[in-house]
């Protein structure tokens, strides 16, 4: 069958980015779709076939926030999305550029407290505690 070796590769990742600096770290606020609009997430999207996750995310991270960055392990568990897709948090570190909302509405850094005070889109909540633990090491 043409394609079948293409297609059987692709759990297609969406890959999400903690960036946390001076013990705050970075959430963004969706513009779409309607049900997740106003909510906070950690930035990122989906990963492109031929790119690793960290390509992507910085790709991503880029486009969305104008920044450079460095792509470092993973935080939390896989969370999984419809159409076999799966969600999964890496922790960020920035080389250049500051967060600028280029496809949000708004970003912001966040302290522990506030993290656990924010209207977080539903799947980022799985991440929770980890991020909090981060944050407090910071
Ligand atoms: N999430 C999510 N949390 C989170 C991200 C980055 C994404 O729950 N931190 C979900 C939201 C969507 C799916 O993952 O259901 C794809 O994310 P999206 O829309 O940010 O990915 P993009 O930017 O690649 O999307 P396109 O606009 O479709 O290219």
């Amino acid at each position: 069958m043409h394609g079948a070796r293409v297609e059987t590769n692709a759990v297609r990742e969406v890959a999400a980015a903690a960036i946390i600096v001076g013990g705050r770290l970075l959430l963004a606020q969706r513009v779409a779709p309607p049900e997740l609009a106003g909510m906070w997430e950690l930035p990122g999207g989906k990963i492109e076939p031929g790119e690793s996750p960290a390509q992507g995310l910085r790709r991503e991270l880029r486009e969305e926030l104008g920044v450079d960055t460095v792509v470092g392990d993973r935080i939390g568990v896989d969370v999984p999305l419809p159409k076999g897709m799966v969600l999964r948090a890496y922790l960020v570190s920035l080389c250049d550029g500051t967060p600028t909302a280029l496809e949000h509405s708004a970003v912001r850094w966040v302290t522990g407290p506030e993290l656990a005070a924010a209207d977080l889109v539903p799947n980022d909540r799985a991440w929770l505690a980890e991020l909090m633990a981060v944050l407090r090491a910071e």
